[in-house]
């Protein structure tokens, strides 16, 4: 009879298990913003082994109050299983767990394609480290500025994918932006890369992850995401307003906007900032 109880809870278990699995929303969608997805990934990741928790838990409370032993001299016995028991019993816990496990990875892949596929309208901004600082680079000259305080300060269009085309001086550091959920060494003598997709006008932290010597945790600065058109703005005001932005070996929108805006950028970045 007990037995039966108990093959029943297992049995139960898989389906809830498998459920929690699928409960988390599509990791990713149409924007290949992998911020979001590796936030679903992640809450997936605690409901699946949350849910596992207490299935097993339970489980395991079950049997310490159902086979304990009743008196002093009492037995036990182990119930033999059949073959198609023993098969079950191996079998299914291991294609539950395993095609849960398959599903995680698989979406973890997914995400990681998609981190290291840069968007075709990327804005790129070159980044150089060194100890203890960083320096972006838009192009045609124009660097960003650090903040009354000296803190580096990254500029970005709100809505449009950037991504750093990183490079160090001297050691090796690594280029930490929490909220994007992006983290990438900076090497000397080599060109690495990271993308993200500021959403939300504000400021993010962004800081040294790797070790790079006494200095090291004064290596932070800030993300500031500002709307589309003042970044443009900024842009072209800080390269001479001449000529049109530069747009860098970005495409799509850019170019144009700023082109119509020209004539009267010089006047608007003075009432601006
Ligand atoms: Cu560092």
């Amino acid at each position: 009879m007990k037995k039966w109880v108990f093959t029943a809870a297992m049995m139960a278990a898989a389906p809830l298990t498998a459920m929690a699995s699928s409960a988390a929303p599509a990791a990713e969608g149409a924007i290949h913003d992998h911020t979001e997805g590796w936030n679903n990934l992640w809450g997936h990741l605690v409901l699946d082994l949350g849910a596992i928790g207490v299935v097993f838990g339970l489980i395991s409370i079950y049997m310490l109050v159902s086979f304990v032993r009743k008196s002093e001299n009492e037995e036990g016995s182990l119930p033999g299983l059949s073959l198609g028991g023993s098969l079950a019993w191996t079998l299914v816990p291991v294609f539950v767990f395993l095609a849960d496990d398959m599903y995680l990875a698989a979406n973890g892949f997914k995400l990681w394609i998609n981190q290291r596929t840069v968007p075709v309208n990327a804005r790129e901004v070159k980044l150089t480290a060194m100890m203890y600082n960083w320096e972006f680079d838009y192009g045609n000259g124009v660097v960003a500025e650090a903040d009354a305080n000296g803190r580096p300060q990254l500029f970005v269009p709100q809505g449009q994918p950037v991504v750093l085309r990183m490079h160090s001086e001297d050691v090796v550091h690594s280029f930490f932006l929490p909220d994007y959920r992006v983290k990438e060494d900076v090497m000397p003598g080599r060109i690495t890369y990271e993308w993200f997709l500021p959403k939300q006008i504000g400021e993010n932290v962004l800081t040294c992850t790797e070790y790079c010597g006494v200095g090291h945790s004064n290596m932070f600065g800030k993300v500031k995401v500002i709307p589309a058109a003042k970044f443009e703005e900024m842009i072209l005001a800080k390269s001479g307003a001449a000529t049109p932005a530069p747009a860098a070996p970005a495409e799509g929108a850019a170019p144009a906007a700023p082109a119509a805006e020209g004539a009267a950028a010089p006047a608007a970045p003075a009432a601006g900032k």
